[in-house]
This record gives structure tokens, C-alpha cells and sequence, in this order.
């Protein structure tokens, strides 16, 4: 979006540094309704809650943006702030929606539609569950237990009803109503987000990449809208087809990336254990060859210059096959064969300790503690050794 065809009327009736709360509210033709949703809100919002307003309109032929700034120019001590973003074409609810979300400075950020249909008396509720219970979204919803939907006729109902079956069942959502308009989320839970903003269902898009996300419901009553006119057609429906697929596609490619990369780790794991086991076979036989060929050479030292090879042996193999490092310089080597020997004390030390405190101190059988004990040794290598001496990330 280019600062040209969007302009920014900021209007802060009550000047702060810091917003704790900031609602959305997109608006087409809403003339006839902005005003009221903006008394309601006046009345429903308290001081403490510290919240900025902004009205995102899409150069509303009836001067739905003129109507807002006038009413800041003649609020008297508010107690939020109002931000009016034109911007100059029609774009689409969702994207008007992440156009506000883009501009809030709110650690919570609540959307509605600006006809009424969704009570601001429902918002100290949904941000009181934002702050007091661990869920990262709370959507206000029709089709939970006390919620309910007036005003619509059965087609209206019947569509709402299909386009939530839709998403439940091609998206794997579990809410009741993954189609609300009405929702609050905390920021930061969207930050990474890459949005497509396809048409009017903006929560699924975010209960489908806020990955982990929590989510609550809570109950409210829709009331149809009474005064001006909606703005669902035909398109908008097509539109939703699009985008429950697009958010299919992108479900089905986060799941393969997370396997390739589970795939990808297990085998350098694989390897890396591999490698470990080669490690015995040369200790032994470089020792013993040592051990036989050199017979008067103590079995100490045979066992020791064992030791050294199989260590090296391990460290090339690593690097070569296991984590895939053909970088030779000279000093990077060296560098990594310095790591890879003081992980591999470590973690011989380690083992030695954990062994004798699960024997001594915690009477366990020797067998168990020593397979405890390489177990938990020879992960921390292969971590230790897969983020310092390889440096790559742990997870890949
Ligand atoms: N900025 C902007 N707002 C939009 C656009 N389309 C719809 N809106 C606003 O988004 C909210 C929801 O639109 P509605 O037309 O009420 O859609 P709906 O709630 O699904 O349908 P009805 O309530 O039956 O009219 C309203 O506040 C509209 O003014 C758009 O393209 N741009
Ligand atoms: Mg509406």
C-alpha cells in the first residue's frame, strides 16, 4: 500500500503514549451508523482501558469519513482517541481490517463491523479474557451456548451455517463460529503473519496461521443491521471459496515443511549415532593393532592413541557426512576439532558424574543408570555439537 492513496486523519482527543486497547472498525456507506456505534462505544469503554479508535473507510461515497471526523471535532473529553485511515478505492473487508491492525498500537485489538450488529458492551468482556485467562483470542460468537442471532431470514442463516461447516470441517477449525465478524486478539500473536486478506473472513485467516494461538468463545446476540445496506453479495461468497482454499493449501504446506524438517533432523541424528558406533570399531581396532604390533608399548597407550583415532575419525565423518561441511580452511577446522573434542569431555564427564549420582546417590541398578546416562550424554553432543561446531540451527 503507497502513502498516496491512503490518508491518515489522527484526531488524538486524549493524548497518550501508550495504547492498551485499540478497536478496528471497518466502514463502507456507514453513515447512518457510525455515529451510534460511536456513542455506544463512549459509553461501553472506560477511561482505564486507554483505547484508540480507528475507523478504516474506503472513501465511502456518503462521506462515511467526514461524519467520524466531525465527531471528533465535537466530542468533548473522550474517553479514547479516534483515528480515521481514507483510504481512496474499495478494497475489501479484510483488507481494510488488516489495514487497521497494521496502524494499532493496542496490546489488544478488538474488530466490529460499524452497523451495529455486534454490542460494544460485549468488548470489557473480551478484553477481560484476554488479560485474565491465557487464550490469545477471544471471538464473540453467535453459536455457543447464550449466543444467538436475530434479524437474519433463513437463506442468510443457511449460508452463515454452510460457510462455518466449510471452514470446521475443510480447515480442521474447532470453534463454533470461525465466521465472526466480532473478535479480539492479542498484537503480538499476529506479528509474523503474512496476510492474503481475501474477502470478508479475516479471524480465519488468523485462526489458521496464529499457530498455537488459544482460543475462547464467548456468547453475544448478532442483531441484524437496521439502517443502511449490507455489502454481501455473490463475490463475496465466491471470494470465501478462494480463501478457505488458499488457507487449505497453506495448512497442507506447514505440515510437510514441519515433516521435512522432523525428516531431516532424525537422519543427521541418525548419522551423527551412526558415526558414534564406527567410533567404537576404530578405538578397539586401533588399539589392539597398536596393542599387537608394538609389543612392548604399554596397553595404556595403545588404548589411549586408540582414543585419538576413533575421535578423529568421528570428527571428519561428522563433518563430512553428517553435517555436510566440505568448508577445509585450515583454521575453521581446527576450530571445530578443538569443539568437538571439548564437547566430546564434557561429555565424558558428564556421564561420569550422572552415572555415579544415579548409582550412589539414587540406588539405581549400574546397567540402567549407564544406559541413562549415554543416552542423555550423547543427545547433548549431537546438540551441542549440531549448533557450535556445525553452527546450524538445532531445529533443521
Ligand atoms: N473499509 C471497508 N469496509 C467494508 C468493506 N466492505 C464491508 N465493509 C464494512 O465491514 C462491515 C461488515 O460489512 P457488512 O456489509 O455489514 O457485512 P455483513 O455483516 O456480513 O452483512 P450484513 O450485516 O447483512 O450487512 C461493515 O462495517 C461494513 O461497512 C470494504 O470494502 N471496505
Ligand atoms: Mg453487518
Amino acid at each position: 500500500m503507497t502513502e498516496s492513496n491512503l490518508s491518515i486523519i489522527q484526531k488524538e482527543v486524549l493524548i497518550s503514549r501508550k495504547r492498551s486497547l485499540s478497536i478496528v472498525i471497518p466502514t463502507y456507506n456507514e453513515s447512518k451508523n457510525i455515529v451510534k456505534i460511536l456513542d455506544s462505544l463512549r459509553s461501553a469503554l472506560t477511561r482505564e482501558m486507554n483505547a484508540e479508535i480507528i475507523v478504516v473507510d474506503d472513501n465511502s461515497p456518503d462521506g462515511t469519513s467526514n461524519t467520524v471526523e466531525e465527531y471528533v471535532k465535537n466530542s468533548k473529553n473522550p474517553s479514547y482517541s479516534i483515528q480515521i485511515i481514507r483510504r481512496e478505492d474499495k478494497r475489501g473487508l479484510s483488507s481494510a481490517i488488516v489495514t487497521g491492525i497494521e496502524h494499532a498500537k493496542g496490546d489488544a485489538v478488538v474488530v466490529m463491523d460499524s452497523d451495529l450488529s455486534h454490542p460494544p458492551q460485549t468488548i470489557p468482556q473480551m478484553v477481560e479474557e484476554l488479560q485474565n485467562s491465557d487464550c490469545d483470542i477471544v471471538v464473540a460468537s453467535r453459536y455457543v451456548k447464550g449466543g444467538s442471532v436475530s434479524g437474519w431470514p433463513f437463506k442468510r442463516k443457511l449460508i452463515s451455517k454452510g460457510a462455518t461447516k466449510i471452514a470446521q470441517h475443510g480447515l480442521g477449525i474447532k470453534i463454533k463460529d470461525p465466521m465472526s465478524g466480532f473478535f479480539a486478539f492479542k498484537r503480538h500473536i499476529v506479528n509474523n503473519i503474512k496476510f492474503d486478506a481475501i474477502g470478508y473472513k479475516i479471524l480465519l485467516e488468523i485462526l489458521v496461521k496464529a499457530r498455537g494461538a488459544k482460543v475462547k468463545e464467548i456468547p453475544y446476540n448478532f442483531i441484524d443491521r437496521t439502517t443502511g445496506s449490507s455489502k454481501m453479495d455473490f463475490s463475496i461468497c465466491v471470494d470465501y471459496l478462494q480463501s478457505v482454499w488458499r488457507l487449505y493449501r497453506y495448512g497442507k504446506s506447514v505440515k510437510t515443511n514441519e515433516r521435512r524438517t522432523s525428516v531431516h533432523f532424525l537422519s543427521k541424528a541418525g548419522r551423527f549415532y551412526t558415526v558414534g558406533a564406527s567410533g567404537l570399531l576404530v578405538n578397539y581396532f586401533v588399539s589392539f593393532m597398536f596393542g599387537a604390533v608394538l609389543s612392548n608399548l604399554w596397553y595404556i597407550y595403545a588404548t589411549m592413541i586408540g582414543i585419538v583415532f576413533s575421535m578423529s575419525s568421528n570428527f571428519i565423518l561428522n563433518k563430512i557426512w553428517t553435517f555436510e561441511d566440505r568448508n577445509f580452511d585450515t583454521k575453521r577446522t581446527l576450530a571445530q576439532y578443538g569443539l568437538f573434542l571439548g564437547f566430546s569431555g564434557i561429555g565424558a564427564v558428564f556421564q561420569l558424574l550422572l552415572v555415579y549420582g544415579l548409582v550412589e546417590l539414587r540406588h539405581l541398578n549400574y546397567s540402567i543408570a549407564l544406559f541413562l546416562a549415554v543416552a542423555i550424554a550423547s543427545v547433548g553432543n549431537f546438540l551441542l555439537n549440531k549448533k557450535w561446531t556445525f553452527q546450524e540451527k538445532v531445529w533443521s
